[in-house]
């Protein structure tokens, strides 16, 4: 991993990777991948180049890989699970006809491929407690159906044509950098942002619906060491599950509470995250990525739950 192709760079993902492959991977160069309307800005603009990279644009990328001689391409352009809901035809063409291109380039161009799928590629058949690597995966809605076409497809170049793809199946992820958009996890970042500023949190997501969740810098670390990892170690592909905490809004909040006990919620569920939460599985078994590629998260909710207060006190000037 050397010249490296961020699509997405201004993403709740992209925003964070681009800079940590900049300032970790010595000798790199990453290009920030972006479209018109989610320009760069700041220390991600200044510390790289930045080029247009839209996924459904195949001569454009094909271009940005010749320039830079890009050969790891990650590709995090994606609509997440309750807009794609809302947009169906987009979230496939952005996911499907966007991915095809990538892959068709990295074929012809040589460049190994990530792309990540999530927690949305299982479904509601898909046993929800401890779910198991390879198991059922009858997603019912499009983000979902877009992911467990990834995975297949991502095998299928892998097969087929010898492109190293790579991928994790990401829970829900939070951070303090660059918020999500349109997610079914969203509610796990908000509320952060909400008890900081002393705002009364309205969560769309029902007591008791478990999901599994991850702090930003454990999944940052996985994109990276996915990409990086012995080949011949790897059994699997696309895609690993990943896993650190599972919980559900009340033990959210409860953790919170505990260092910020003035958190005032109340429940709106909203009808479409719910049954998407509903259908994804409450915990999954990670035995495989810790077993191929030695996976292992850093992260609890407590150690979580420190971190985002105290840098999202920074950010927003709160004592
Ligand atoms: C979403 O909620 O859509 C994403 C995901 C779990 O993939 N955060």
């Amino acid at each position: 991993m050397k010249n490296v192709l961020v699509i997405g760079s201004t993403g709740q993902i992209g925003s964070e990777l681009t800079m940590k492959i900049r300032r970790e991977i010595a000798g790199s160069q990453v290009v920030a991948g972006y479209i018109p309307g989610a320009e760069p800005k700041g220390i991600l603009l200044e510390s790289g180049p930045a080029e247009i990279a839209d996924v459904r644009d195949a001569q454009g990328l094909a271009a940005i890989v010749d320039k830079y001689k890009i050969d790891t391409i990650y590709n995090l352009a994606a609509l997440l699970s309750a807009v794609a809901e809302r947009k169906p035809l987009l979230a496939w063409d952005i996911q499907m006809n966007g991915l095809i291109n990538i892959l068709e380039i990295a074929r012809e161009k040589g460049c190994a491929v990530f792309t990540p799928s999530s927690i949305g590629s299982f479904g509601p058949e898909t046993p929800h407690v401890g779910t198991p690597q390879d198991t059922i995966q009858r997603p019912r809605s499009m983000y979902g159906v877009t992911k467990v076409a990834t995975e297949l497809l991502s095998d299928y170049y892998f097969h087929k044509y010898g492109v190293d793809t790579r991928s994790v199946r990401f829970p829900g992820l939070i951070s303090n950098v660059t918020l999500p958009g349109g997610g079914t996890t969203d509610y796990a970042v908000e509320v952060y942002y909400s008890a900081v500023k002393g705002e009364e949190f309205v969560c769309p997501i029902g007591p008791g619906t478990y999901m599994d969740m991850m702090y930003m810098p454990d999944a940052l670390k996985a994109a990276i060491d996915i990409m990086i990892a012995d080949p011949t170690r790897l059994i699997h592909r696309n895609s690993f599950n990943i896993a650190s905490m599972s919980f559900e809004p009340e033990q959210l909040f409860a953790k919170i509470r505990e260092y910020i006990p003035s958190l005032k919620v109340r429940y709106e569920v909203d009808p479409v995250r719910q049954a998407i939460a509903n259908s994804w599985p409450d915990s999954m078994d990670d035995s495989c990525a810790r077993a191929e590629w030695d996976w292992k998260p850093s992260f609890d909710m407590d150690s979580m739950t420190r971190d985002m207060i105290d840098a999202l006190r920074k950010k927003f000037a709160i004592s």
